[in-house]
């Protein structure tokens, strides 16, 4: 199989995060491309319509995208329960849904900054984007420490992969502030070799 890659996408991460852990490594290829919306990568044309990463080509059906999907998939093929199947699947569905909003939205301050002309920038904008990180981020502080304390599963995955690029790309918004509990959790989950191994270039 072969991964469409880019080494500071944290959609990409939670993805590369799985084939650590599930030992699956070893069956895909990395292609890294850069992709934006406004210079999308010419590799994903025909394979991914949406010409974003991380996309799966595999040899005996369409390329799979999106992140959730590839990473239900790769789950499956290790039947490793990263979603169980009892009443926390829905739980975990949720929190990589609430992990993978907060990315969406601190993705879209990224383009703001990186990609639109300084003159156009709408930063009241840009700051309604963080309000719904920091709504994400208290709701994780103050109702999701039980479930990301439990044994691993795709919603912690999603959630150290959101944490980081945070740390990456938004730092200075601070969003450790008011979040001790979740804070403790990242310092400690940012530490296991998968979360290590995937970490993106400064
Ligand atoms: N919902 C998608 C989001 C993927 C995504 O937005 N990836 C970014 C890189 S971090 C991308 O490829 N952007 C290019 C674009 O938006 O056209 C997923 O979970 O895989």
């Amino acid at each position: 199989m072969q991964l469409y890659h880019s080494s500071t996408s944290p959609y990409v991460r939670k993805v590369m995060v799985v084939l650590h852990e599930t030992n699956q490594l070893a069956d895909v290829e990395l292609k890294t491309v850069a992709t934006t919306p406004v210079s999308p990568a010419d590799p994903l044309f025909g394979k991914a319509p949406l010409t974003k990463v991380p996309a799966l080509e595999r040899p005996d059906g369409p390329t799979l995208f999106d992140s959730r999907v590839i990473c239900s998939y790769l789950d499956s093929c290790a039947q490793a329960g990263l979603y169980s199947d009892g009443s926390r699947y829905w739980d975990i569905r949720t929190l990589e849904a609430l992990a993978d909003g907060m990315l969406d939205a601190a993705l879209l301050i990224t383009y703001e900054e990186r990609l639109r002309p300084e003159e156009k920038q709408w930063n009241e904008w840009a700051d309604a984007q963080w309000g719904k990180v920091e709504r994400a981020c208290t709701a994780l502080n103050q109702h999701w420490m039980a479930h990301l304390s439990e044994p691993l599963d795709m919603g912690q995955i999603a959630v150290g992969c959101a944490l980081g690029y945070l740390d990456l790309r938004h730092d200075a918004r601070a969003w450790r502030r008011g979040n001790d509990a979740l804070a403790n959790w990242f310092a400690e989950f940012g530490e296991r070799p998968s979360m290590v191994a995937t970490r993106p270039p400064s």
